[in-house]
This record gives C-alpha cells, structure tokens and sequence, in this order.
C-alpha cells in the first residue's frame, strides 16, 4: 500500500483506491512473466470530518486561512525495474517483424485479439512449418520505451507458431493484460544460440523505432474515487549539467507519480531526444507506466554556442484523445499554449501548459495571453492550466485566466505558503502555476507539494515545479 492520507483530507468519507501505486518488476500481464503483481489496494479515507465544501479563505477575503494541505500521499521513491540481462547469443543474417495489429484497445482483464509476427532467415524458415528450435516472444513495455538493450519494465511472453507465409514463419499470440495504462509491443526472434532479434511494424531492416511500435490501449475498469496527480515544470533546456539534473527530474516525478505532467524549455540538441523524451523512458522505469507525449516548438535559442530548438509538452499517462495548441500575443518570446483532451474515469479533462513572456516590463502581454487561454477554455471538461505564467501572483495573470472558472491550487492547498518557485535555489516568487476547474479545487483537492530536488549546487532546474494532487470521483 503505497498511498498514505493526512489528516488534512478535504475530502470527507471517500473510499480511494490506489491504482497507480503499486510497484513491482513486471507489468502486471498474464503469462510467464509475471508473478504476484497484487492488486490495488483500497483503504478509507476516514478522519477528515466536515462536508465536501470546504473553507479556503482568500477569494472574498473573509474568514480564517485553512491549514496547508501539503503532500498526503506517499513520495518515497519506488525502486526501479531491472534491467534486461545483456543478450549474449550469436548474431545472425535474417529479418522480423510485428506483423498485425499496429495498435490495440482492450479492457482489463480482457483477451487481446491475435497479434501476429513474421521472421526469415534464408534457407531455414523458408522450409515447411516452424523453423526448429526458433524461438518468438512478444515484447510488452510501457509507452514510449524500447524493448532492446535495458528494456526496464518489459515482459516477454512465448508466441506459438502459427503458419508459414511465402517464406516466413508466422508467429501468433494473444494476451491479457490486468493492468490499466498504454503499451508499446513488438515481437523478437531467435534461432537456437542466437541472440534475439526485435521486430516493429515496418520490419527489423532499419533496427526499432517507437513509431514503429504497436500500441496498446487498456482502459481502466474501475469506478471508485483515486488520486489525479498534475505537475508542471520548466526544464531550462539543456543547460546546467542537463545530465545530472535528469536524475533529479526524473525522481522528483517518481516520488509523486503523475497523471499529467506540462514541461516548458523542453529543448533538443539538432535531432536528438528532447527532455522530455528523455524523462518519460527513465520515469516509465520507477512508474510502470507508459506517457502519451506531445509537443509543440517554440523557438530556436543559442545557449553557450550551442543551437537548441525549445518546445512546451505535455506527457500523459491517460490516452490523449484529441491535442492542439494556441498561438499567443508576445514580444521578446514566441508564446504558446499546447493542449490535450484525455479521459479520466469517465471525466472529460482538458490539460494546458504554457509559458507567458517573463520581462517585467511586459504585463499588459501576459495578460493578453493569459485572456487567450481563458478563452480557449472548453465547457463541460474539467479544465486544468499549467505553467510559467512569467510572474507572481501579485501581478494577477493567473486571475486572467483563471476568473470565476478557475482557481489557483497552491494558494488553496498550501494557503499559509507563499511557495515561491524562481529562482530554484533561493526562490523569490510563485510564477509557476497549476489552474484547475474551482470544483475541482474546492471539493477535491488533496494536496500540493513542490518538486524541489536538488545535490549539492545543483537542482533540478532553474525553477521548482508545483505538483497538485486531486480526486477523481
Ligand atoms: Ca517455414
Ligand atoms: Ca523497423
């Protein structure tokens, strides 16, 4: 049981279950790979006492401020997956493939279709029935991550023969996933002595690619409440030892598990990973959970001598259903707001991030920007904005957007912290945001905590991100 609730629960008499806080090395799919996953675990809330309406003062200004909230639910840092042993067999001339289908949609619990795959190897499969001692898996991992080299958190199921196609032998497999959340899947071959090689839907000619990665979807099946977890965080490109702050990014969003994370200055160096890309294979490593990304650039910037293409995106471990971004008023800095529509327990959720100019001088612009997004708002979603608003609360953009539709978490969860989030190491202001739906924030709002890692003189970036933790009934 990994979920742990404070006393200062606003949320009176629910009971929760933890889906998502259940750690162990396999994913949670049946076949050989798995063993003892163990199920969610349902606890009371209990001890919050009071009604669903809460008293946060601020607003109308009437009234005593509510203790803070803080982080009620667990943030110890989950163990990692293993890492798959090196492969130690022979090299081979041949080919593989992931044959059908290119993506999956089941429930869990539910029995997969057949998923089929090919694979030849010049004058041995192209003989009558299975070649012999061949061996093919399917290889299922979380979205966004490869089943080759370290293949953290991937199972590795046996496909039986199926057919010979022309020259190849077809494998065939089904599975039963018991676990919500996105996969990719490929299959691997090997003769016997040979070391595996992985197929995606275009063929192992060209190696693996995620594109080319099938992609299963299985949706959640339960009905009780459970924590909603959003973060928002600027990354400060690839500046300041990138590769020591990933570290501390990457456990800093482990600790709290995140539904929905909104990235800003998520750079890449000419056509290498982003950030963000980065983030999302080592989270899915302590989460055993695969992230839906997009992304949307925003400008060429040269740091250090060196070029680098910035972007704001949106990792989601719920299946983004529908995506777009708005072009906002701007001066010294290309301004943008990306958005994804996700589907939460049967809730419509419309989630933002966005980064505003941050000159001072330029209020009247973040303003402008900010009533672009209050005006993109959808109706009948929940709507959840986050991001670096470029000021702090004294200057009240966040109100801009936020007017009587919105409301400004932290202030709500935390009303005795000023929570400051720039600059990271000695932090002066709040400028970085999480917005959500008001009855979302005054009747389901659990907690708030900053990601505030650091070793030694560095931190995680040069702002501290804000996490927020709902419940979605
Ligand atoms: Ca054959
Ligand atoms: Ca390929």
């Amino acid at each position: 049981m990994k979920a742990r609730w404070g006393v200062h629960l606003i949320v009176a008499g629910l009971t929760v279950t933890a889906s998502c806080l259940v750690y162990s090395d396999d994913l949670l799919l049946d076949g050989p790979a798995t063993g003892g996953a163990g199920g969610a675990t349902t606890t009371g809330v209990g001890g919050a006492g009071g009604s669903n309406t809460t008293n946060v003062g601020g607003g109308g200004g009437s009234g005593g401020l509510s203790p803070d909230l803080g982080w009620p639910l667990d943030d110890t840092l989950p163990t990692r997956c293993n890492a798959q042993p090196a492969d130690t067999g022979a090299s081979w001339t041949g080919w593989g493939n992931l044959q059908f289908p290119a993506t999956i949609d089941v429930t869990a619990g539910q029995t997969s279709p057949t998923i089929y795959g090919r694979t030849y190897q010049a004058g041995v499969t192209d003989g009558a029935g299975q070649a012999s001692g061949w061996e093919a898996e399917l290889a299922v991992g979380p979205l966004g991550t490869l089943p080759d080299g370290e293949a953290r958190c991937y199972s590795f199921l046996p496909a039986a023969f199926n057919v010979d196609v022309g020259n190849d032998d077809e494998y065939e497999i089904t599975l039963t996933p018991t676990q919500p959340g996105l996969f990719n899947y490929f299959f691997r071959y090997r003769p016997p002595g040979g070391a595996w090689r992985y197929g995606d839907l275009n063929g192992s000619d060209d190696d693996i690619a995620l594109v080319e990665g099938g992609r299963m979807v299985v949706a959640e099946t339960k009905t009780a409440p459970a924590p909603l977890v959003v973060a928002t965080l600027n990354l400060g490109c690839r500046t300041a030892d990138w590769s020591q702050r990933r570290a501390l990014v990457v456990e800093s969003l482990a600790r709290i598990d995140p539904d929905l994370i909104g990235f800003q200055e998520d750079c890449a160096e000419g056509t290498g990973p982003t950030q963000s890309e980065e983030v999302r294979s080592a989270l899915s490593s302590y989460t055993r959970r695969g992230y839906d990304r997009r992304e949307v650039a925003i400008e060429q910037v040269d740091l250090g001598g060196q070029t680098y293409e910035t972007r704001l995106s949106i990792l989601s471990a719920h299946p983004v259903t529908n995506d777009h971004w708005i072009q906002l008023p701007h001066e010294a800095m290309p301004a943008k707001a990306l958005a994804v529509d996700v589907v939460i327990r049967g809730q419509p959720i419309r989630f933002y991030t966005t980064q505003l100019e941050n000159a001072p001088n330029l209020v009247d612009v973040r303003r402008q920007g900010a009533q672009e997004i209050a005006g993109d708002l959808p109706s009948g979603a929940i709507s959840i904005v986050t991001g670096d608003l470029g000021a702090g609360p004294d200057e009240g953009v966040a109100n801009v957007i936020a007017t009587d539709v919105l409301r400004d978490a932290w202030s709500v969860a935390n009303p005795n912290q000023a929570g400051p989030t720039f600059p990271a190491s000695s932090p002066l202001d709040r400028v970085d945001y999480v917005l959500a739906t008001k009855a979302l924030v005054e009747g389901a709002l659990l907690g708030a905590k900053q990601l505030d890692a650091s070793s030694g003189s560095t931190w995680l970036s040069d702002h501290r991100g804000v996490a927020i933790a709902f419940t979605v009934p």
